[in-house]
């Protein structure tokens, strides 16, 4: 298939090594995903079997440096992103779940014992990860979290036992290592929990209407019991998890672009195709005012977010600001999805095409990592100083 969106040389603001990513990424979405994601999505299945392509491919953790990690910059992260996701937003978001979420935390926060022992594995593909911190009553306000991990015994050496739920945590039915952050008595703390823990349960929640091509899951925390090493000793308040929910946020403002790219294509693809009244679909004006629209805000959405990453590679990108690219590109890429169903007409509510597959996906996207609302919150704070949170 060809890309027709990129009306203002975007490519022209890549080095030749993102190009050459961005290829290899799109052609292992062409191969491997693409032909599939159908299939799955109907059957509701996350394909593990790609897991090591995706390794291979340096995918995993792929923005992190050493541990076996690819070590590649931001815009790279975000490049890949948005390939994956033209492929499907569930195999996008098993990648940050992965790498920003999960290896995140433990990069950031880890001891270099829990760096050596996971970092490695989860780089090649051998272990995945799942990071814990919504609950079933605690989404948006992740401070209310009601998960406890109490010391059984003083001194440095007691164990940790953690009771609670967590609830949409992604890939946790067949993760081998959960991050679960919980309260202590000394506020929110990470925990670096093998799955195969004792009292450690996951349960996939089904049937879902969107992301049918991944998993997310509840988590029943009970007495489950871990050594004092188990705790990371990098975060010691919610700001531990909020850096790691940066990383995933920002990998989101590509990934929306790269869902919304590939919506629109097949539009433009079977607009050309398709007759009506004698004509192609993509011959009437109204079809043509459709595709330009929503190639306008493809391209703004992409160069939003390579700016956001040159920012990034910088050490400059601040919270709020991605804030706003996951708030604009969610927001348009949903819309944008949406529009080319219209032009897909009762084609487009088939698996046979993906406008409709990416549209029920984006209402995940748009609602985890920061609802819409939250975001908006985040700048009305920004620009007026005030928080409406509470
Ligand atoms: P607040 O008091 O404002 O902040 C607490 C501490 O965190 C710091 N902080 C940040 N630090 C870095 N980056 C950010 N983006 C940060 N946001 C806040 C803050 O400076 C403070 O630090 P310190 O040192 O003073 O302790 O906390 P608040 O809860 O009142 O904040 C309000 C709000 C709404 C911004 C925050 O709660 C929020 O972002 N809520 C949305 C939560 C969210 O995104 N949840 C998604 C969870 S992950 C998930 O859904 C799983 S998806 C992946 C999967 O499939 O598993």
């Amino acid at each position: 298939m060809s890309l027709d969106h990129d009306l203002i040389a975007l490519d022209s603001l890549l080095t030749e090594q993102e190009r050459l990513l961005q290829k290899n990424v799109r052609s292992f979405v062409d191969s491997a995903i693409k032909p599939n994601i159908a299939d799955w999505y109907e059957k509701a299945v996350f394909p593990l079997e790609i897991v090591p392509e995706m390794a291979k491919l340096g995918l995993l953790g792929m923005h992190l440096d050493g541990y076996g990690c690819a070590g590649r910059s931001a815009v790279e992260y975000g490049l890949a992103g948005a390939e994956l996701e033209a492929g499907d937003s569930g195999l996008r978001t098993f990648v940050s779940v992965q790498g920003s979420l999960a290896m995140s935390a433990i990069h950031k926060h880890g001891s270099d014992e829990q760096k050596q022992q996971w970092l490695p594995q989860m780089a090649a593909g051998e272990a995945i990860g799942c990071f814990g911190l919504t609950e079933p009553t605690a989404g948006s306000d992740p401070g209310s979290m009601k998960t406890f991990a109490r010391r059984d015994g003083s001194g440095p050496d007691a164990d940790w036992v953690l009771n609670g739920s967590k609830r949409w945590i992604g890939l946790a039915s067949v993760a081998k290592v959960a991050i679960i952050w919980a309260q202590t008595d000394d506020g929110v703390r990470g925990f670096v929990v093998p799955t195969e823990t004792p009292g450690f349960k996951a349960t996939p929640i089904e049937p879902k209407l969107s992301m049918r091509a991944s998993i997310q899951c509840d988590i029943e925390l009970t007495d489950v019991r871990l050594p004092a090493d188990a705790l990371l000793p990098g975060a010691n308040s919610l700001r531990g998890p909020f850096e790691c929910l940066n990383e995933a946020r920002y990998g989101i403002i590509w990934g929306a672009m790269g869902a919304a790219r590939d919506a629109w294509q097949t539009a433009v693809d079977y607009s050309k195709e398709r007759l009506q009244f004698d004509k192609p679909l993509a011959g009437y004006q109204l079809t043509q005012e459709k595709l330009v629209n929503m190639a306008l805000e493809i391209n703004k959405g992409f160069l939003l977010a390579l700016h956001l990453g040159r920012l990034k590679d910088a050490g400059n990108l601040q919270p709020h600001q991605i804030s706003v690219g996951k708030l604009n590109n969610c927001r348009e890429a949903i819309e944008i999805a949406r529009e080319c169903r219209t032009i897909l007409g009762g084609n487009g509510i088939t698996l046979d095409y993906s406008p409709l597959r990416h549209a029920n996906n984006l209402e995940s996207v748009r609602t985890y990592e920061g609802t819409d609302e939250v975001h908006t919150l985040i700048l009305g704070q920004k620009i007026t100083g005030i928080p409406a949170f509470r």
